[in-house]
């Protein structure tokens, strides 16, 4: 610790002020973990001060995940479900090509599916669960795939295409063989077209008839 006059205290304790500040922050966001908050003390104070205004720019919707989860499914025997519109939710923790997926949720639910979305609160609770769930990991296949290369967009639920949130640039269909839809590459919660044989983590869905 360097020796500090009058001045140098304040600036100090300003310093400690932000430190303590921008940990507690990220710590209720869930951004860190306890084991390193001590990596913040080694910076200097004009990289706290950018850290914490980050951390207060960035963590908008991680506040929303963190305190905001999804209620539970109301469907007997389906309540650690959780109530997404509509729809009950789950997210599964096993790479499968999107097809298979696709029939693992057809077997994990009665009418079950991989997940369709259809409003951005929908969307933002489902990016929720995933990064509940796998917050290291969350490129997820959702039920979107292009029928037959017409540039046209279906949900294996066969429920409307009301809604969408691609990355900017994104469905871009590269090398001519990308159809089908996973979230959170590039940007959490927004949508990318990739190759269907790619293995993920996925989110099923069926309809919640009680509320509809
Ligand atoms: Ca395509
Ligand atoms: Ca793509």
């Amino acid at each position: 610790m360097r020796s500090v006059g009058a001045g140098g205290t304040i600036n100090l304790a300003k310093e400690l002020k932000v430190e303590r500040l921008l940990i507690i922050t990220m710590m209720k966001l869930n951004f860190i973990s306890c084991g390193v908050e001590h990596k913040a003390q080694g910076l200097e104070p004009i990289e706290k001060q950018i850290l914490l205004f980050w951390a207060v720019d960035h963590t908008h919707h991680l506040r929303r995940c963190s305190m905001k989860m999804p209620r539970s499914c109301d469907v007997k025997n389906y309540e650690h479900w959780y109530k997404v519109g509509t729809y009950c939710v789950m997210y599964f923790n096993e790479l499968l090509n999107f097809t298979d997926a696709e029939f693992h949720c057809r077997n994990a639910a009665p009418g079950g599916h991989l997940a369709s979305v259809h409003s951005s609160p929908d969307n933002n609770d489902l990016n929720c669960i995933v990064l509940k769930y796998n917050k290291k990991s969350p490129r997820i296949w959702l039920g979107g795939f292009e029928f037959f290369n017409s540039g046209k967009w279906v949900w294996t639920d066969d429920s409307n295409w009301d809604f969408q949130a691609w990355v900017p640039g994104e469905p871009n269909n590269q090398h001519n063989k990308e159809d089908c839809l996973e979230m959170n590459w590039k940007e959490k919660g927004k949508w990318n077209d990739d190759w269907c044989p790619t293995k993920k983590n996925f989110l099923c869905s069926f309809t919640n008839k009680k509320t509809n």
